[in-house]
């Protein structure tokens, strides 16, 4: 089949105003988020109903060309954009959030709701999503879905796939798989919906999706809170996560990383007393100002006028940039190189220290800013110098993360940046295992193409 024929169906499919072949049009689909990744799409096409996913992935396969479906493109790891000549699905237009389920706390979603629309459903009825992220405005929960995104509040309630009751995706041959409503309790053979959950569009196209809510935290307080080393920040993370009961999320930043934020995002620092590293300690309650209990909590770490601690919205809000800017600063400094990893709590400072020196010995003149989810042994290491074709630093960063015992991919998955890597991490026997699933629902290839896999 010739590419015309072929957007000639895909236009039969979803109607000429959805299926995009105009390059100005295309090109919001076709770059990342970091703008380090990007691909020439045959054609971007929007799909209004399952139906219609099924019937393009079937034109696709018929054609023999490969699928990358697209939420909100905000993931980080290449794998949301085309590589070279396939077909963008756009799961945008599959946007509908339902009615929230009163007594269950479940809501069913579309893959194309964008978190902060379902968020919004969730807390007007009393309800919540328990994962949160700094892209909540653009990124999809199908796509969040895909990835396993963790975000903010993983500590709490655990990441995408803890929040999936049940799902409705395509397979690459049109098949519909369908599973809605979920259940909490649902022994009934393999688990398809978790392993959709963080297979990066290679597996499936998830079209829909249910979802276990969380109660919505009535009182909230967060600090901001500075240390003179590393270590006793991630030593003073330690003890919150045992004494702290009501605690929602604990996150790490450096000084470097504030001065970037401060620059980019104008953004105040939380007090004049300045050190090397912050954490932001977050805690949430049903009924009880929790605001004491963290000041408390944070008593026996001394660290005097190094603090800030607020339990209004705006001044919440205004600790908050603090931490969630960081990515949109780095944005603003160039291409960055972001390397999500994860190490044992108990080698997590090693990794924030020695990173930078590990990216110096690859690159003199590159610059690394740390920060992340230190609740979860989670860094983002980021690196701003190198070309972004030019590898030498990422392998440096990876190369310490499994020297420290770590992984490679915490929370943004594999995607394209990181496919030389997976083999490293998870042995030969573990991909192979993956690549016979791979295979089996997908024996052409056509989902995601170069993503996970290499050559795949
Ligand atoms: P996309 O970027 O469009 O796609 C991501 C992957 O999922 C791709 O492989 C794509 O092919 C696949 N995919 C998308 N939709 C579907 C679907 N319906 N069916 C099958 N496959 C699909 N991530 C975190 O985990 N934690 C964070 O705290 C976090 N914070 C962020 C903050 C900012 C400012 C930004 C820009 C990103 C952040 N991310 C974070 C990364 C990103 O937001 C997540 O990976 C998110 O889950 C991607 O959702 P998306 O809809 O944008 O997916
Ligand atoms: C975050 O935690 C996101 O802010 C993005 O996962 C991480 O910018 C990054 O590298
Ligand atoms: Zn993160």
């Amino acid at each position: 089949m010739t590419d015309a024929t072929l957007t000639g169906r895909l236009r039969d499919i979803v109607g000429e105003r959805h299926c995009l072949t105009d390059p100005e049009l295309r090109a919001s689909h076709e770059t990342d988020w970091t703008r380090r990744f990007s691909g020439r799409a045959l054609a971007v096409v929007r799909p209004g109903s399952v139906g219609e996913v099924a019937a393009i992935l079937r034109a696709c396969a018929d054609a023999g060309v490969g699928v990358v479906p697209q939420g909100g493109n905000t993931g980080l790891v290449g794998g949301s954009v085309p590589r070279g000549g396939e077909v963008v699905l756009s799961l945008l237009r599959l946007s509908e959030v339902g009615v929230v389920d009163l007594e269950a706390g479940e809501v069913t979603a579309g893959a194309g709701a964008t978190l902060s629309a379902v968020q919004a459903v969730a807390r007007a009825t009393g309800w919540d999503v328990g994962v949160d992220l700094g892209a909540r405005d653009s990124a999809t929960i199908g796509g969040m879905v895909a990835t396993n995104a963790g975000g903010v509040h993983v500590l709490r309630h655990g990441p995408m796939r803890r929040q999936l009751l049940g799902f409705e995706a395509v397979l690459a041959d049109g098949t519909i798989l369908r599973r809605l409503p979920g259940m909490p309790k649902d022994n009934t053979g393999y688990d398809l919906g978790g392993l959709v959950a963080g297979s990066e569009g290679t597996l499936a196209v998830i079209t829909a999706t249910r979802l276990r809510l969380v109660p919505r935290l009535a009182h909230r307080a967060v600090a901001v809170v500075g240390f003179a080393d590393t270590a006793s920040a991630v030593a003073a993370a330690a003890d919150l996560r045992r004494t702290l009961g009501s605690i929602m999320a604990l996150e790490l930043f450096t000084d470097a990383g504030m001065e970037l934020v401060m620059r980019h995002a104008s953004v105040a620092p939380p007090f004049a007393d300045r050190r090397p590293v912050y954490l932001l300690v977050e805690a949430g309650s049903e009924d009880l100002e929790p605001i004491d209990g963290l000041v408390a909590a944070l008593e026996p770490f001394g660290v005097g006028d190094a603090a800030a601690v607020a339990g209004d919205p705006a001044g919440r809000h205004r600790l908050w940039q603090l931490r969630e800017r960081h990515t949109e600063a780095m944005n603003a400094e160039g291409v960055p190189h972001k390397l999500d990893v994860s190490v044992p709590l108990a080698r997590y400072a090693e990794l924030v220290d020695q990173a930078p020196s590990a990216v110096r010995a690859a690159d003199p003149a590159a610059r690394t800013i740390c920060y992340g989810h230190v609740g979860d042994g989670n860094v983002h290491v980021n690196v701003l110098g190198p070309a972004a074709d030019d590898e030498s630093v990422d392998h440096a960063v990876l190369e310490l993360v499994l020297e420290l015992g770590g992984s490679v991919s915490a929370e943004h998955g594999i995607g394209t940046a990181k496919v030389d890597w997976l083999v490293r991490d998870r042995g030969e026997a573990a991909v192979a295992a993956m690549l016979a699933i791979k295979r089996a629902w997908d024996p052409a290839g056509t989902l995601n193409p170069g993503v996970l896999f290499p050559g795949s």
